[in-house]
């Protein structure tokens, strides 16, 4: 333990705000072709969003507010599996239209760790799809290629709060995770990270402000800029304004 060696970031509401303006409005166009009266407003999406995982969330909402929900085809499972296809289709659209910019740091802190060696991967509930098209709009058609694994979606049985996906990821790099730190937005995150051994720092947003992040080693607003200072919720950052990699070493070096 002490040096630095990886990175592993979470996606949605951390890379970026893909919740609110990217997987919702996808949800609702998704819910619309088909020609379902469901909307999901961001109020009811900040609810739905402790069931992780697209279809998972789907099949929730089913269960909770449509229970006699007879499926076009009588089955659920293909309808959800449709439905949830037509939803990517509508997010990819919305990445390529610019509507999800990445969070405030993010890209900065992305190339000081890149330009310090340290490896970088991604540990996600969403798809490989979604996470390269959101790199490649945001960063360019080159980012893909800076991160050494991207852990996606339905690679692991069960998704984030296990730990499942950290897991694999922690293998595929042939590291420990005291060695590495975990980029996280929402209890399910830093109970996943944690449930995998890592350090977790968090950066809350709208939805999950309020969240449980009991175990993270810091929890800030946003990784913030030299010109746009974070607020520290909890933790210490030893005077810094920003998040760098020697604020995040500082976290593992005790
Ligand atoms: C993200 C999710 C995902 C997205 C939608 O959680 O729960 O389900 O909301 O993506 P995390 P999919 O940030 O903890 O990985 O529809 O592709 O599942
Ligand atoms: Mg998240």
């Amino acid at each position: 333990m002490g040096k630095l060696a990886a990175l592993l970031f979470d996606v949605d509401g951390t890379l970026a705000d893909t919740e609110r303006d990217g997987h919702r409005v996808a949800f609702n166009r998704a819910f619309a072709d088909a020609g379902l009266d469901w909307e999901w407003s961001e109020g009811l999406y900040g609810e739905l969003l402790a069931v992780t995982g697209g279809k998972e969330r789907i099949r929730h909402y089913v269960g909770r507010f449509h229970q006699g929900f007879s499926p076009p085809g009588g089955c659920l499972d293909h309808f959800v599996a449709g439905l949830h296809a037509a939803k990517n289709r509508h997010y990819l659209r919305l990445l390529e239209e610019g509507a999800v910019p990445l969070r405030e740091g993010i890209e900065r802190l992305l190339r000081q760790a890149r330009a310090e060696g340290i490896r970088l991967a991604i540990a996600t509930t969403t798809s490989h799809e979604n996470v390269t098209a959101l790199l490649r709009h945001t960063l360019g058609p080159e980012a893909e290629s800076w991160f050494e694994v991207i852990g996606a979606g339905d690679v692991v049985a069960a998704k984030k709060p296990a730990s499942d996906i950290y897991e694999y990821v922690l293998a595929r790099m042939r590291l420990s995770p005291g060695d590495c730190i975990a980029i996280e937005d929402s209890a399910n995150g830093v109970r996943a990270a944690r449930g995998a051994g890592l350090c977790t720092v968090i950066t809350v947003n709208d939805y999950t402000r309020d969240d449980d992040f009991d175990g993270a080693a810091l929890i800030l607003d946003s990784v913030g800029e030299p010109a746009r200072p974070f607020s520290v919720l909890a933790g210490d950052v030893r005077g810094a304004t920003w998040l760098d990699t020697r604020v995040l070493e500082s976290l593992i070096a005790g």
